[in-house]
Order: structure tokens, then C-alpha cells, then sequence
């Protein structure tokens, strides 16, 4: 059986491989979304890719994933530091969550050191850059079996 998993990415991860390189590295989310979607076909998941700019649309794709998805990888971006509607959201799924950052967030500003979203993650992965969404879906197939 193929499982479905949700891929997330908040506000300006669009941006990923074209501005910050020193910070967020070079590979832009569409390698990320590609490799992620084959690591997946390897491992019996079928990875569907969201990217927005917007809080609310996020919510949407989170409530969408409720029918269907066994787990969320969720990037919230800077929503994870603000977003208690992305908490709320993220509430309401019954699946795995994984909360991936590319940066190591306790390592920079202290506005950055709180994600809400962490209250609900089944797992955090910060500071391993594009990699970390590698190591959010071998997580979730270790625990879906
Ligand atoms: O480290 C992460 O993945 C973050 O979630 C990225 C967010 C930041 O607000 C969080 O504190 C940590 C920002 C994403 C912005 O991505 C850009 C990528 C390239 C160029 C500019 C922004």
C-alpha cells in the first residue's frame, strides 16, 4: 500500500538556492520536492509538495491533509515562531508531524529559539540543511513500518 505524506514549506522557502546561500544552502525547494518525491517512490510513500506565502493556506493544506495523508513534514518558516493557527491546524491531524528547519534555529536570534509548532511535532530537525527533509521521511517510514 502507498502511503501518502504531506510536504509543507511556509514563506519564502520559495526562495531556497536563490538568495542566503551561506544560511540555507544552494539546492532550491523544487531539488528538494524532486528528491524527496523519488526517496519516497523507494520507500513505499507518495510525497505530495505544498509551498505558500500565507498562514491561512497553510492551515488549509494542513486541514486538507487530514483526508488522506498518514504523516506531515512541515517547514512553517518563520510562521513556526509566530503561527498558533498552524498549531491549531497541526492539532487536528491525526498523523505523524515532522518539523524541519534547514538552519539551525537555536543557534540564531532569540526570536527564532520558540516554534509553536514544535508542541505538537513527533519530531524536530534542525540545522541539517536540505538533508533534514531526508531524514524527516526515513523517520516516517521507520514508523509507519
Ligand atoms: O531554517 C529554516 O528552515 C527556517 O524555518 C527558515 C525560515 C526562518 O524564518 C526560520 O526561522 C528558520 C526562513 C525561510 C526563508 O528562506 C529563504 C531562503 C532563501 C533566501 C531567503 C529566504
Amino acid at each position: 500500500m502507498t502511503r501518502r505524506v504531506t510536504l509543507l514549506n511556509g514563506p519564502n522557502l520559495n526562495l531556497l538556492g536563490k538568495r542566503q546561500p551561506e544560511i540555507y544552502g544552494h539546492e532550491t525547494l523544487s531539488d528538494i520536492e524532486t528528491a524527496l518525491t523519488r526517496q519516497g517512490a523507494e520507500l513505499g510513500l507518495e510525497v505530495v509538495a505544498f509551498q505558500s506565502n500565507h498562514e491561512g493556506v497553510l492551515v488549509d493544506q494542513i486541514q486538507a491533509a487530514r483526508e488522506g495523508s498518514a504523516a506531515i513534514i512541515i517547514n512553517p518558516g518563520a510562521y513556526s515562531h509566530t503561527s498558533v493557527a498552524i498549531l491549531d491546524a497541526l492539532n487536528a491531524f491525526e498523523g505523524l508531524v515532522i518539523e524541519v528547519h534547514i538552519s539551525n534555529i537555536h543557534k540564531r536570534e532569540a526570536f527564532r529559539h520558540h516554534s509553536f509548532v514544535s508542541a505538537r511535532a513527533d519530531a524536530v530537525i534542525a540545522g541539517c540543511g536540505a538533508q533534514g527533509y531526508q531524514l524527516a521521511l526515513q523517520r516516517i517510514a521507520a514508523l509507519l513500518g
